[in-house]
């Protein structure tokens, strides 16, 4: 007999709950959707300031790779780059204060400061199946388990409305927290991130999730994935070499250090990680 679905994931509203609300959720579930993270102005600045590489954008991966081809989803869109194809992603993304809080609070205790691990649109397609359930610190295994200090928070925005049928993004709530990483979920611990256009997902690390299944005919979910990592692990995207120096030298030490553009200094005595000359990265350098 099949058990029934008893995995929720929890709505608060960043206009009336507290930064401590959200956190307290995210501790508890390793997830909790946040409504009117985005005004309708700034995501109609970003569909429209993302709109030529949406379009120009083909689904797949040109990764020969067959793990890569599968995790990317043969009628996903991806691309990164954000912070230079778009100046709101850059200004009031980026630095979003509400998931910079739950940053600051789940890694904040395990670095001197933190970096952007990627900027990624994540365009599902009609026909798309899900994504295998997996955990973002997968990517760097040695560090990851039940009893490893967080590295890494994410987020998914829906710049589109998320739904059930379009491939809204299926999480694990309370996998965070299980003792044995390598378990499999069962299906009834399985529920989707269904929320209006301008909501987001903000998850930890350590959750179970994936790319729902598009079973639409024609509809293109539109996420946009920010996550942070802390400064001493290498991120997923190589964030400065995907913004150029003219703009990066106009944006504030905040946005430069987030995008890799600052070194890794702090945490433990005379530590320098990112430097040029062993010294911090000078935003206008000549290259002599
Ligand atoms: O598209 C989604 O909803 C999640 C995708 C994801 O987790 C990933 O590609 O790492």
């Amino acid at each position: 007999m099949a058990t029934a679905n008893t995995a929720v994931l929890t709505s608060l509203d960043a206009k009336i709950h507290s930064l401590a609300d959200i956190i307290a959720v995210f501790n508890r579930d390793g997830g909790v959707i946040v409504h009117n993270m985005l005004s309708d102005e700034v995501r109609d600045n970003l569909r429209s300031e993302l709109a030529e590489s949406m379009q120009s954008t083909t689904a797949g991966t040109q990764s020969s790779d067959k793990g890569v081809q599968e995790f990317w989803g043969s009628n996903t869109k991806r691309f990164t780059r954000l912070s230079y194809r778009s100046k709101t992603f850059r200004d009031l993304v980026l630095v979003h204060p509400l998931l910079r809080g739950v940053a600051d609070n789940e890694l904040g205790p395990h670095c001197a400061s933190y970096w952007m691990n990627t900027g990624q649109a994540m365009i599902i397609g009609p026909g798309e199946k899900a994504q295998w359930l997996h955990r973002d610190a997968d990517n760097w295994p040695l560090i990851l388990g039940p009893t490893a200090k967080p590295v890494t928070v994410s987020c998914m925005f829906a710049l589109s409305e998320f739904t059930a049928e379009n491939g809204a993004t299926r999480v694990v709530p309370g996998s965070h927290k299980w003792d044995d990483f390598s378990r499999k979920a069962d299906d009834s611990e399985v529920t989707q991130a269904v929320m209006p256009a301008g909501s987001a997902l903000i998850y930890s690390g350590t959750v179970l999730h994936g790319g729902g299944a598009n079973t639409t005919n024609a509809e293109w979910r539109e996420g946009m994935h920010l996550s942070f990592l802390v400064g001493w692990l290498t991120p997923e995207e190589a964030g400065c070499i995907g913004i150029p120096e003219d703009i990066a030298r106009t944006l504030s030490p905040l946005q430069q250090q987030l995008l890799g553009y600052r070194c890794y200094t702090g945490d433990v005595k005379a530590a320098r990680l990112w430097t040029i000359d062993y010294e911090d990265i000078p935003v206008g350098m000549k290259w002599e």
